[in-house]
């Protein structure tokens, strides 16, 4: 059955699925022009029989014949359209994983602040989200060993699941022509156990880490100025909402609507901050679309989910 390294359980039902539309075609084909050569063959002089006058025929071969490739093809749209939404759907504690696609480059940063190019170290058994955004224009981030991919767009977040089950190097590419090095968007995704891939952190680690730099770029950015914790309405300021404790909580928005802040959110409230205004807040954040590029976003991201519901906002002292 495997043709190509497999290295997620979706990956191999993928394959069963290929493997069995494949096999009910064949079935199909087979049947259909095996029996239409018989018949040539086997009435090729004709026969002076007299058909003018067939009084009785039966429906019963037609009934059966549409009834099963009915329920074989129908079948397979079921499974494949359940197999597709397993494929997409979330799970909880995940270990989150940014991936930003650059003409002609793969950008990867862990939680830890590791950060590489072209390689990406994941932990087996593990669910493991890929949080997918470029710096520029249309890539497509593919994993054929995980049977996944999923366009890459500018300034947007994109979410891919994968659940490893085996050890090993894989391959991974860029599937959308972006641009003259198109084939030089190319790299490993390397599947390790989950003491290696300790150990692969260790070795990796960078001083700071992910919210430290996202704090200093936070302050950096001028975000404090306005996000200041306690300081809402405060002479002088900004009335701007305290970040406190916003990831994963419900955000009443101006429209009425109520929304997660999950990372999408809290990215499109830096890029796009006219699109979700916050209920009772006035639309006077100006967009950072262009001053902050998308690797410094992961780390203000990660910085703004790290703020639990009493974590002070720095900029007071
Ligand atoms: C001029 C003041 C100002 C600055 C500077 C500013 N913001 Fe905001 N921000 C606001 C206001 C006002 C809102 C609420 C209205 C809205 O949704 O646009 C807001 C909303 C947000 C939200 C959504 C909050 C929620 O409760 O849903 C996030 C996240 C955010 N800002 C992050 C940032 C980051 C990161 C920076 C720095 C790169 C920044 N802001 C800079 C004023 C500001
Ligand atoms: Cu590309």
């Amino acid at each position: 059955m495997n043709l190509l390294p497999s290295a997620s359980p979706l990956a191999d039902e993928v394959d069963w699925l290929i493997g069995s539309l494949l096999g009910v075609s064949l079935l199909v084909l087979a049947l259909v022009m095996g029996l239409m050569g018989v018949y040539v063959i086997r009435y090729r002089h004709g026969s002076g029989l007299d058909r003018g006058d067939v009084a009785q025929k039966t429906w019963r071969i037609e009934v059966v014949w549409t009834t099963a490739t009915l329920v074989a093809f129908f079948g397979l749209f079921i499974w494949g359209g359940n197999l597709f939404v397993r494929v997409y759907r979330p799970h909880p504690n995940p270990l989150t994983i940014s991936v930003i696609g650059k003409q002609w480059m793969w950008k990867t940063e862990y939680p830890g602040g590791q950060h590489e190019i072209n390689q990406l170290h994941i932990p087996v058994d593990r669910d493991v989200q890929l949080l997918l955004t470029s710096e520029d224009v249309i890539h497509d981030f593919g994993l054929p060993a995980f049977r996944v991919k999923r366009d890459v767009l500018p300034g947007r977040y994109e979410a891919l699941w994968l659940h490893p089950n085996r050890i090993g190097d894989y391959h991974l590419f860029c599937d959308q022509f972006c641009g003259t090095d198109h084939s030089s968007m190319i790299g490993t995704v390397t599947v390790m156990t989950a003491p290696e891939y300790q150990d692969w952190l260790e070795r990796n680690s960078t001083s700071s880490g992910l919210v430290a730099d996202g704090q200093a770029l936070f302050i950096r950015n001028g975000c404090s100025g306005c996000h200041q914790a306690g300081l809402s309405g405060g002479a002088g300021t900004v009335r701007a909402p305290s970040l406190n404790g916003l990831y994963r909580s419900p955000v009443p928005l101006s429209d009425g609507s109520t929304v997660i802040a999950d990372d999408r959110y809290i990215h499109d409230s830096i890029i796009y901050p006219k699109e979700q205004i916050v209920a009772s807040y006035a639309p006077v954040m100006p967009s950072f679309k262009g001053v902050i590029g998308e690797e410094d976003l992961v780390k203000i991201i990660a910085y703004i989910k790290s703020l639990g519901p009493h974590a002070p906002l720095p900029g007071r002292s």
